[in-house]
């Protein structure tokens, strides 16, 4: 008898543009592990539930992929090589910074007829160049790779095609699964095909659980890697017990603990020999400090401690 998961792929086609990304990433990943790099692939931002295959309506969530984002400068800055599979127009890394009408904001026009030209304001070259030189550095060096998804299923495709890669990385490769993907979908078998009509009666949407990918990738995919998933709630006193349920039920090496409220200033670390929370204070958040800093470097500690004890 075939796995939940197994079924998912054997009755959800990849998308499109499958084969192409599944041909980026090998390609950036051999290139990489032949210099012995380590590597990080990062999930960020939240997965659509389409409900008719011509999509007009989907169930979404809020993730604006903040965090993946943020998490993947300072992992660069780590010297790690950054997959970044993200939700289609969330954030990115380093555009993250000029978001709406910042960017422009930053410019000068000089209209001089054919000789038009545009500046960067002399108040926001400071904030544009350090940004501009990573960014530049990362690209440059080819040492980051975006690859985007939309739906739950395109995730769960990418997510298979990317671990397969990373596993010649043994424990050199971290994976940072911040994204939030959806619990419960709407399967290709059961999903209208025409975009559902509104007369008369409310229609009655059946939702199912998505299988949890983490068993088979912790087991199969990327057995040696350092896998890192992250859990949100709501109810701060389940939270705890959410994350090491996890962490027992599917033998990974740490669950990042947050709840949606105070995101953006306190996490909390569950490892397999306990619990600490990740603060930042008051003074901290005000100087401009974002949490995903302390997250980044403590969770490269641990990696690094666990690349000194593995053999792969
Ligand atoms: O994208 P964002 O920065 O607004 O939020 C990050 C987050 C809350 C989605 C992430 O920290 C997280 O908890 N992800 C896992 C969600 C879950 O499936 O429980």
């Amino acid at each position: 008898m075939s796995s939940h998961w197994e079924e998912f792929y054997a009755t959800h086609l990849p998308p499109t543009d499958f084969e192409d990304n599944r041909k980026l990433l090998q390609e950036f990943c051999e290139r990489h592990n032949r210099n012995n790099e380590r590597i990080v692939l990062i999930t960020s931002g939240g997965t659509t539930v389409p409900l008719e295959h011509n999509t007009v309506r989907f169930v979404d969530n809020f993730s604006a992929g903040t965090r993946g984002a943020a998490s993947a400068e300072y992992y660069l800055e780590h010297g790690y090589v950054v997959i970044f599979m993200h939700r289609l127009k969330s954030l990115e890394p380093f555009t993250r910074h000029f978001n709406g009408q910042k960017f422009m904001d930053m410019l000068e026009l000089h209209e001089r007829g054919p000789n038009t030209t545009i500046t960067v304001k002399p108040d926001s070259v400071d904030v544009l160049a350090p940004i501009l030189a990573s960014y530049k550095a990362a690209q440059e060096n080819g040492r980051i790779l975006y690859v985007s998804f939309t739906t739950v299923s395109d995730y769960f495709w990418l997510l298979r095609a990317a671990s397969e890669s990373l596993a010649q990385f043994g424990s050199r490769a971290l994976l940072f699964l911040v994204a939030a993907v959806s619990d419960f979908y709407v399967p290709a078998n059961q999903m209208p095909t025409h975009k559902i009509q509104s007369g008369g009666t409310a229609p009655n949407i059946q939702l199912q659980l998505v299988p949890k990918l983490l068993a088979p990738l912790v087991n199969l995919w990327v057995p040696h890697a350092f896998v890192v998933s992250f859990k949100l709630e709501t109810d701060e006193s389940i939270l705890i017990t959410k994350c090491r349920e996890a962490l027992n039920k599917y033998k990974h090496k740490l669950v990042i603990g947050n709840m949606l409220q105070t995101r953006r200033t306190r996490v909390v670390f569950v490892t397999p020999e306990n619990n600490y929370e990740l603060v930042l204070s008051q003074q901290q958040v005000h100087n401009g400090m974002e949490i995903e800093e302390i997250i980044v470097s403590n969770v490269v500690a641990n990696h690094n401690d666990y690349i000194k004890i593995q053999k792969y």
